[in-house]
């Protein structure tokens, strides 16, 4: 059977669900998104994704044409049509189709879409021995000409990161910001140990609010453990005692090598392993 897609309101077969080539999210990268976690049928941090989604939209002038509680509603019907337990969930809101010029004045009809799939976890490996990251030339978007806070369809400055870091055989890469500051990674958010305490960039650094982050800062302040949220930079990283990133897809994750240097002790440390037990537990919370 194959997996249906929400768009507008009706359910679709993947192959049939389609938008127009004139529509603005593929001609511009016009649109905003978000891709969110289901555990054991329940949507983790729904209402927190749909407030970034329709912060991201407001930011770009784009009204989306469903409330919120409709999409909700669309995001579970979804999930049943698809018999997904745990899955993940992509929205996208697009422009719509307009003409072959900028003006979204002149697009109509934007196309709310709803993909529910299987989730592509990274190997159990990577969680057991830490990944290996390096920084990489790509800058991140200044937040002064585009906020990394807009988690918009045109996802280019993200990408380059990527294939940079895959050419050096890294599935993260971390991006600094305009001032040399540590931002994020390309779909993560990064966080170091340094005595005890946990240190991750702060929003003014420009970096995507992660739910993921938010998630892991709470609790780690719950379990007594002091979260600094400060600007930081590479040699932080170097000398720091353990690092980890998080996000949707890669949940928590231990990095245990930046740049050929070894973090710590080169090995997932003991505040890492238990945030990740904490969030292990967190997102499976009234599932079982
Ligand atoms: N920074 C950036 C730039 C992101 O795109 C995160 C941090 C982590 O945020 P959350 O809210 O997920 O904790 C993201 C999120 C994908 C994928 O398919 C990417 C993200 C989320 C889900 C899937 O690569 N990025």
């Amino acid at each position: 059977m194959s997996l249906k897609i929400w768009i507008n309101g009706k359910l679709y077969d993947k192959e049939n669900a389609k938008v127009s080539v004139y529509d603005h999210g593929l001609l511009y990268g016009d649109g905003v998104f978000e891709g969110i976690r289901s555990y054991g049928g329940k949507v983790f941090r729904l209402r927190r994704h749909l407030d970034r989604l329709w912060d991201s939209a407001k930011a770009i002038w784009l009204t989306i044409p469903v409330s919120k509680e409709d999409m909700a509603q669309a995001i579970e019907a979804t999930l049943q049509a698809n018999g997904l337990q745990d899955g993940y969930i992509r929205v996208v809101v697009t422009r719509g189709s307009g003409s072959l010029g900028l003006d979204p004045n002149r697009c109509s009809d934007p196309q709310v879409i709803v993909i529910t799939d299987r989730i592509a976890l990274y190997p159990e490996e990577l969680y057991q021995k830490g990944l290996e990251i390096i920084t990489v030339s790509t800058v991140r978007n200044h937040p002064a000409a585009l906020s990394p806070r807009i988690k918009s369809l045109n996802y280019l400055n993200n990408i380059l990161a990527k294939i940079e870091g895959l050419q050096a055989g890294c599935i993260e890469a971390l991006m600094l910001n305009h001032k040399g500051e540590v931002a994020e990674c390309t779909g993560d958010n990064i966080f170091l140990v340094r005595g005890g305490r946990l240190l991750t960039p702060p929003n003014e650094a420009g970096i995507l609010e992660g739910v993921t982050r938010d998630a892991v800062i709470e609790l780690a302040r719950e379990a007594g453990i002091e979260v600094r949220e400060v600007p930081l930079t590479k040699h932080d990283v170097y000398i720091a005692d353990e690092c980890f990133l998080t996000g949707t897809a890669a949940e928590v994750v231990p990095v245990v090598k930046v740049d050929s240097r070894s973090i710590g002790d080169g090995v997932p440390g003991p505040l890492t392993r238990q945030l990740i037990d904490l969030f292990k537990k967190l997102t499976r919370r009234g599932v079982e």
